[in-house]
């Protein structure tokens, strides 16, 4: 756990440089380190009422909380509100649905669509991110609210890139300024 605590101070220090960076990274290489590094980390506020916890494909809360602006999925992000962006969260106990999608998740292939029964995460197909399978986090509201995450699996996917090993099939190979549609 120590191991983990350490090696996750590291890529947010170094991963916030890096997204910080984003703009000036010259190459896609740098470009997709830094989204793999924002991956890493949720944080975000908005509004509802409720609470619920995530441990990687195991769930439970009665929720119903709107993403209104922060880090998820590798991007800061507000949303703009002209149906571009989805960014949400409604369940009750057991059942439940996590979503975000903005124009660029679907760029990466990387849609938040989290579909839960019986407190189990649906296996992610069709461009969604397989890293939701492995998010842990946090989301409270009462009438304001934060939605707080970890996700190991994306910090091996962030070390393991720079060896070019793209564990969750997000990386682009292109410079965010490219905006080259796929
Ligand atoms: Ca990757």
């Amino acid at each position: 756990m120590r191991g983990f605590v350490s090696g996750a101070a590291v890529v947010a220090i170094g991963g916030l440089a890096l997204i910080l960076c984003t703009g000036c990274a010259g190459t896609g290489y740098l470009a997709d380190r830094a989204r793999d590094a924002g991956d890493v980390f949720t944080a975000t506020g908005g509004v509802g009422m409720g609470a619920s916890v995530k441990c990687a494909f195991l769930n439970l809360g009665a929720i119903s909380f709107a993403d209104k602006a922060g880090l998820r999925a590798g991007e800061f992000y507000t949303d703009p509100e002209d149906g571009t962006t989805f960014a949400g969260q409604s369940d009750l106990l057991l059942m439940g649905e996590t979503v975000f999608r903005t124009p660029e998740t679907r760029r990466r292939g990387t849609d938040i669509h989290d579909i839960k029964f019986l407190g189990v995460s649906e296996v992610p197909t069709g461009g969604r991110s397989m890293g939701q399978m492995t998010q842990f986090e946090i989301a409270g509201a009462l009438g304001v609210g934060l939605r707080l995450g970890v996700n190991p699996g994306e910090l091996v996917d962030f070390f393991l890139g720079w060896a070019y090993v793209d564990v969750f099939g997000d990386d682009m190979g292109e410079a965010p300024s490219g905006e080259a549609e796929r």
